[in-house]
């Protein structure tokens, strides 16, 4: 939660903060086409309910519901008394409307194999992989861990369990065999669906082999369902493991789907939260569908059958579940899926694909946008980007000279560019301009979706007027919301729901600003996440990665500000008395122990530099003062240290960092 230590972070922030004003209206031409129009704010303030409802007409419902919404804080039910099945609405209705031979997915694998998959085939894939689902065990209500890679097969698998009703749980290609484990363990998953191996970088890597690792004690996993990528070599238990091959192929592609109750569970996805231990995010079928297939279409100006969609984030997080899988296919879009990093074989390869497929709606990540910069416009200058018309960012605040950059270089100066601000937690885009209808700022997320309602208010709650900053949060429930932390009730009131209490306001757990025309700012975290090129990672689990190695005996990790990857891990470790100082400090004990974060959580959380001190800055209760960490990560001159135990700790620190870089 936010302590004393974040709150003083969240204060600088706002003084950094940009005087940005430039403004970029709608054409004329696009504001004519759009599918929101400007009058939607005030319908859906006027009734929300009636707005909502509307929005769910999106979705077809074998019952339709009684009432839209019973809230009983902080527990949310939408569209109570309604049935629906998921997998029905992002796949069969539209074969059903004739539209089979539409494709879905341009799939785009690494090494230059690709798959196009139409409405009818995904409708055949889904139901064999659901009847073998079946087969091994799997029920409503069930847990499926997934860990695959950005193939078909990861779509199959999503959909599969939402139309039997059971739940999965996608884990990141990229996270340790120790982090699958313990998503396992927490779901009690009884499948693993995942892969022999996935390409990196035009190489295979196992993934069988460290799943293996993941899985040797997880008593609830009665099976592991492989896909076959790469024809790598994988380890192999008998009566256990099956090929998907074997067992997917050969069944029936007829599955009747069942329609469920709007309130079951659909997923559950792990995010980083303020201490070591992931949250299990809950979200469930109707709501969700809902919120996904409503912002899918509006911030998107998608157009069914007419647009092609290119969502660029990786199905192991929210991103990829909202914005790959559930949102587009509820709304029959034509999406490309690619495999691979965006430099393999060359650094132009969004750009070749983007020619290639004529996409017209690319989502990407501020990160990203920032690598393509520096490797150079004269890049995308060479391919035909004309297709484009919409551009879309996520995952991080957007700094105005990338937003710029994104508008210039791919958007030809003629594509409404959205940032959206949502989360795990949210499920659906919830702050974003409209293309067509929102004159947008280079790095602002704008306003609420109409149906959303934030605020922003100061610690005492207030809310603050234009020109202000203070804490994000959301006032309103709002459909796609999560409906709680798995198997933990009381973590999930207390990280979102107690620090408004009196209020019953959601706590997002960022820092934001209006200016002066009222458009939001978000500012970044004002708790102990941190965000790697969108990634959420927690500065408590690097923490306890790095105190996991022998020589380690405490460990401080902040999020200092990166140009390309917005934050960058920066660790600051005292080693152990009993080990030799001098060795541990040199280039390769430091390395070892950037390799054992990688080990123990992913590669993404590998600290970019690491630092061994003698003692760390601590007040005098016994926090450490992350902020004063952060000023000396970020080279900044140290702030007030008169809350620290010991004063001249900063000195020293600062003084060693000074040698290290
Ligand atoms: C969708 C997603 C959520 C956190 C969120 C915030 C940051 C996401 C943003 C943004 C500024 C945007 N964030 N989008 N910050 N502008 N457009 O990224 O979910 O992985 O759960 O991260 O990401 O800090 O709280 P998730």
């Amino acid at each position: 939660m936010a302590d004393e230590t974040s709150r003083e972070s969240t204060g600088a922030t706002l003084s950094n903060l940009s005087t940005e004003n430039r403004t970029f209206a709608p054409s004329e031409e696009f504001a004519a086409q759009a599918n929101a129009t400007a009058d939607w704010y005030d319908r859906a303030s006027a009734d929300r309910e009636a707005f909502w409802a509307e929005q769910a007409e999106r979705l077809h419902w074998e019952q339709k519901w009684e009432r839209v919404l019973d809230w009983d804080a902080p527990f949310a039910k939408w569209f109570v008394g309604g049935k629906l099945n998921v997998a029905y609405n992002c796949v069969d209705r539209h074969v059903e409307a004739g539209h089979g031979e539409q494709v879905a997915f341009h799939w785009e694998g690494e090494p230059g194999d690709t798959r196009t998959i139409t409405y009818s085939d995904l409708q055949r894939e889904v139901c064999k992989a659901a009847n073998a689902l079946v087969e091994l065990g799997v029920g409503e209500g069930d847990r499926v861990a997934i860990q695959l890679p950005m193939i078909p097969e990861a779509v199959f698998s999503m959909l599969a369990c939402a139309r039997l009703g059971a739940m999965h749980s996608v884990v990141f290609g990229g996270f340790s065999p120790g982090a699958l484990k313990a998503r396992i363990e927490d779901a009690e998953a009884k499948l693993l669906i995942t892969s022999d191996g996935q390409y990196r970088r035009g190489k295979p890597a196992p993934m069988k082999a460290n799943t293996d690792e993941a899985t040797a004690e997880t008593p609830t996993i009665e099976h592991v369902l492989v896909v076959k990528r790469t024809e790598i070599d994988v380890p192999w238990t008998e009566g256990r493991d099956v090929w998907w091959h074997d067992v997917v192929d050969r069944q029936s592609d007829q599955h009747a789907a069942e329609a469920f109750d709007s309130e079951q569970p659909l997923y559950i996805l792990y995010t980083s939260g303020t201490t070591g231990k992931p949250k299990g995010i809950l979200h469930t079928a109707g709501g969700y569908l809902t919120q996904c297939a409503y912002t899918h279409n509006v911030v998107f100006d998608h157009k069914p059958g007419e647009s092609v969609y290119w969502c660029t984030a990786d199905i192991g997080w929210v991103t990829g579940h909202s914005y790959i899988v559930y949102g587009p296919l509820a709304n029959r879009a034509t999406s490309v899926m690619y495999e691979g990093t965006p430099n393999t074989p060359h650094e132009g390869r969004h750009w070749e694909i983007i020619q290639k497929y004529g996409v017209s709606i690319y989502y990407t990540a501020p990160t990203l946008i920032r690598t393509f910069m520096k490797w150079g416009s004269d890049i995308p200058a060479k391919y035909d980007l004309s297709s484009l018309r919409v551009l879309g960012s996520v995952g991080e605040p957007i700094n105005p000279e990338a937003w710029m950059w994104y508008r210039e270089h791919i958007g030809r100066d003629n594509c409404p560019i959205v940032d959206t601000w949502w989360q795990t937690e949210t499920g659906a885009i919830m702050i974003s301009p409209l293309p067509g209808v929102t004159a947008a700022k280079p790095g602002s997320a704008m306003r609420p979706l109409p149906g959303i309602s934030a605020e922003i208010v100061t610690e005492e709650a207030q809310p603050v007027g234009p020109g202000g900053g203070g804490y994000l949060v959301l006032d309103k429930p709002w459909p796609s919301m999560l409906r709680g932390i798995w198997g933990d009730e009381e973590r999930y009131r207390d990280t979102y729901w107690s620090r408004f209490a009196d209020q019953g306001y959601y706590f997002a757990g960022d820092g934001a600003k209006y200016d002066d025309d009222g458009a939001i700012w978000l500012l970044g975290r004002v708790d102990d996440v941190m965000n790697v090129s969108g990634h959420r990672i927690s500065t408590t689990e690097v923490e306890s990665a790095l105190v996991s190695h022998p020589t380690v005996a405490e460990a401080a990790v902040v999020g200092a500000s990166d140009a390309t990857t917005g934050q960058g891990i920066v660790a600051f470790v005292i080693l152990r008395g009993n080990v030799a100082q001098d060795e541990a400090k040199g280039e390769e004990a430091i390395k070892a122990l950037r390799d054992h974060v990688s080990k123990e959580i992913g590669p993404i959380a590998k600290p970019r530099q690491i630092m061994v001190v003698d003692e760390l800055p601590k007040t005098r209760s016994g926090k450490i003062m992350r902020r004063l960490l952060r000023d000396v990560a970020e080279n900044r001159e140290v702030g007030d240290v008169t809350t620290l135990a010991d004063s001249s700790v900063m000195d020293l620190i600062s003084a060693g960092m000074q040698d290290s870089s």
